[in-house]
């Protein structure tokens, strides 16, 4: 585990074999860096390749969940010098943010986001990419990208409306209004917006619960409803089927239905090393 202070992403373990992966910025208010989202890659791989991890955690540091790119990093931020040859945004984009966010949707484990202040740009679409997202009461969310002229990305495209639908995603998209985290709850954006006082234990208690529970199943849920927004009915039950085939051949499968019938509390082990495809939790 990783308690260096200055560590780019903190690390920490809770019971039950929960990884919290911590941004540390927080004099940027955890503004991304090209270095903290190669911690942050790096961070995410280390979680999906040691099999007691069972769930992840992703948190901000101080006062902020992430205020998205830091607009200031000399690689990435504009020269602001007239003439000056403009950088290639979409370069970093696909050089940096792409393989950390293929990692955070791949992940072989439930991912969570806790997010307490403010989740804005990158960091409000890192935080949505988790398969949960909690917030306190005090946090607010911001697709920031028109205020400084760009569009929503960090797969904020995609997310947005296939939470919240096509007209919720486009006045987010478009104001770049803050949206508080009861309204955020309110509109589908996130699963839970609890009292501040009550994130971490709730964060805690879920995530918990979750790395208790099946994590092949979990993982697959989360592929098969990707998979089912993009595909027609039949396709879907088709897939379903084929991800329910390899579970019930799976240890916990059998663990699950034993542990009901001799009413006790079921012990799940199975977990997958790689990310799974729809259909395929081997
Ligand atoms: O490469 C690319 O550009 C492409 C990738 C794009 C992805 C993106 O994420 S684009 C969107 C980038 N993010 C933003 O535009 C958000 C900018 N920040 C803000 O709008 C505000 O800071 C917040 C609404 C997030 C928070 O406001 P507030 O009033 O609570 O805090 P503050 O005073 O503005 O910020 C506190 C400090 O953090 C401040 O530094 P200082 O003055 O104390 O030294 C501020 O400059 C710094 N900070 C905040 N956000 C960023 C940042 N520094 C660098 N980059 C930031 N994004």
């Amino acid at each position: 585990m990783n308690s260096d202070p200055d560590a780019l992403v903190l690390q920490a373990s809770w019971a039950g074999g929960v990884r919290v992966l911590t941004l540390n910025r927080p004099k940027a208010l955890n503004s991304f860096t090209r270095d903290m989202l190669k911690a942050l890659h790096v961070a995410l791989d280390d979680a999906a390749n040691d099999p007691s991890v069972r769930g992840v955690v992703i948190a901000g540091a101080g006062r902020a969940f992430c205020a998205g790119q830091d607009l200031s990093d000399p690689g990435v931020a504009p020269d602001l010098t007239p003439g000056a040859t403009p950088k290639d945004i979409g370069e970093h984009i696909m050089g940096s943010y792409q393989p950390m966010l293929m990692r955070l949707r791949s992940m072989p484990v439930p991912t969570l986001a806790m997010v307490h202040g403010v989740a804005a740009g990158a960091g409000a679409n890192v935080a949505l990419g988790c398969d949960i997202v909690v917030a306190g009461k005090s946090a607010s969310f911001l697709q920031a990208f028109t205020k400084i002229a760009l569009v929503p990305d960090c797969g904020g495209s995609w997310l947005l409306p296939r939470l919240v639908g096509r007209a919720n995603a486009l006045g987010l998209a478009m104001l770049a209004d803050k949206l508080t985290a009861e309204d955020a709850q309110r509109m589908g954006l996130i699963w839970l917006c609890v009292e501040d006082d009550a994130l971490l234990p709730r964060v805690q208690a879920l995530a918990q619960q979750l790395a208790a529970m099946p994590t092949n199943a979990l993982v697959q849920a989360r592929a098969l409803i990707d998979h089912g927004m993009a595909v027609d009915y039949a396709s879907a039950v088709a897939a379903e089927a084929a991800a329910q085939r390899k579970l019930g051949q799976a240890g916990d499968y059998r663990e699950g239905v034993r542990a009901f019938m001799e009413k006790r509390t079921p012990v799940f082990k199975d977990r997958a090393h790689q990310p799974p495809a729809v259909g395929d939790v081997a």
